[in-house]
């Protein structure tokens, strides 16, 4: 078993529930040992996009990277993820990177790891900071807290609250 790590995020719907969704889809492929809370964040190098939530899991997994990178890009598609051609960040039901496999350190054109943009986004390093603050990266060889506390990338990032349910 592997201890993985993935980062799920969604700018367009019920965003909470395609990130509830995809979780439980996600189990099916190991054990979703921690889920971070959620945040509402801020559009990260992109335009006239609506607020996205993000979190992070950690999921002990038997499966080869590139499966469980298979798994996911069909989670997304049973989820609405609709791929445009068009270059750059398009809005999306939900999104599932893989962030780091265990110490895992590979450069392909299907799976990079660890994901090459964990350290310039506090979208990211805020929920992995919460449930894996001591992990190492296995390329900088520093812990996630520290990674976070030198980030760059100032981009609001909110703790999400449910919205609560109203009376009738
Ligand atoms: N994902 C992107 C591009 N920009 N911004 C936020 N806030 N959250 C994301 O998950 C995100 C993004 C590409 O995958
Ligand atoms: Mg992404
Ligand atoms: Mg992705």
């Amino acid at each position: 078993m592997t201890r993985a790590f993935l980062g799920i995020g969604g700018n367009l719907g019920r965003r909470d529930r395609f990130i509830q969704a995809a979780i439980q889809r996600l189990a099916k492929f190991g054990d979703v040992v921690k889920v971070s809370r959620l945040y509402e964040t801020e559009p990260w190098k992109m335009n006239n996009a609506p607020d996205f939530l993000n979190g992070v899991i950690e999921l002990h997994t038997g499966l080869s990277p590139e499966d469980l990178m298979l798994g996911c890009l069909e989670i997304e598609r049973q989820l609405g993820r609709k791929r445009s051609p068009t270059e750059g960040y398009a809005s999306r039901t939900i999104d599932i990177d893989l962030l780091y496999f265990g110490n895992r350190v590979q450069s392909s054109p299907f799976l990079t790891l660890p994901h090459p943009g964990i350290a310039n986004r506090r979208f990211v390093l805020l929920p992995l900071a919460e449930i894996a603050a001591t992990f190492i990266d296995p390329v900088r060889e520093c812990t996630i807290a520290e990674m976070l506390k030198s980030c760059t990338d100032n981009s609001e990032s909110l703790l999400w609250h449910s919205p609560t349910a109203t009376l009738a």
